[in-house]
């Protein structure tokens, strides 16, 4: 498959250009991503376009503005579930599947939430391949009106082909009394002044969660074939973050150093999880 000559100028980044950087982050860690790219995107990675075009802002995607999806409007919902569907075509998801069942120490308690904030990343960059203004939706299930599987996902069972297997999507969700029980340990782990704390309380939330929705979601293995990982992934994404600048949290980090420090198989590393806007993606 022909690839884009902006690969060779990415894999050189001038070192006082962010933009360059993190362009040059992101294609090494999803070479999916140089099969198709948007207009946007290409401007943005080169520096020549961005200088010559600096005055059109409208080329630049704003930040991802990752929405509730109680209230996304259908149009929203049906343009993230067409993103899906070619991302799962083209065998970016498949990846992304595979190497969520591999073993990174993603689910220790001091990694789940950096690990999986970049794994939320590189699947959003994937999906923007095709609908440039679609992001991550998220599902708040610590409110009671979403205590139930999303209405609009439950006929959406995909087949999600990864490079070593083929995986059919099921569910078995548990009672609405259920997730609202789950759900109820969120301000505990809200209250916490500890990293460690607020994310192992978190990890028992994450893994309930998983759990309850069933089948293929009760399988890290695979996961993240169901539509629904990401967005529930997306809830706890946003709910580190709010803790993250809460009084309680302070801006504290997970206590990362070395070799645990490091996102494998990727290479980005915690400290460029900190940020979201520099990830390109906000919460509203
Ligand atoms: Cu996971």
């Amino acid at each position: 498959m022909a690839r884009r000559t902006i690969k060779r100028r990415v894999q050189h980044p001038r070192h006082d250009d962010k933009v360059t950087v993190a362009a040059a982050l992101l294609e090494r860690n999803l070479p999916a991503l140089s099969r198709s790219m948007t207009f946007g995107k290409m401007v943005q990675q080169n520096a020549a376009f961005r200088a010559a075009l600096k005055d059109l802002r409208w080329l630049f995607p704003p930040l991802c503005q990752r929405k509730d999806q109680a209230a996304m409007s259908d149009t929203e919902r049906s343009r993230y579930l067409c993103a899906f569907s070619m991302i799962n075509s083209d065998g970016t998801l498949g990846q992304l599947v595979d190497t969520h069942a591999e073993m990174h120490m993603q689910h220790t308690n001091a990694r789940l939430l950096p690990w999986h904030r970049i794994f939320l990343y590189l699947f959003e960059e994937a999906l923007h391949n095709y609908h440039p203004d679609v992001c991550v939706p998220y599902w708040d299930w610590t409110k009671p009106e979403e205590q139930h599987f999303p209405d609009w996902l439950v006929n959406v069972l995909p087949t999600v082909h990864t490079p070593t297997r083929t995986i059919n999507v099921v569910r078995a969700p548990g009672p609405a009394g259920g997730l609202a029980s789950i759900a109820s340990q969120t301000p505990n782990a809200m209250a916490q002044t500890n990293y460690g704390q607020f994310s192992g309380i978190i990890n028992g939330i994450h893994g309930s969660v998983h759990i309850w929705v069933g089948g293929t979601m009760s399988d890290a293995s695979v996961s993240p074939a169901d539509p629904v990982f990401w967005l529930h992934h997306g809830n706890l994404d946003r709910l580190w973050w709010v803790w993250y600048n809460s009084a309680q949290g302070n801006h504290q980090n997970p206590p990362l150093t070395g070799a645990d420090a490091l996102m494998d198989p990727w290479t980005y590393t915690e400290p460029d999880t900190r940020n979201i806007a520099s990830l390109g993606y906000t919460y509203i």
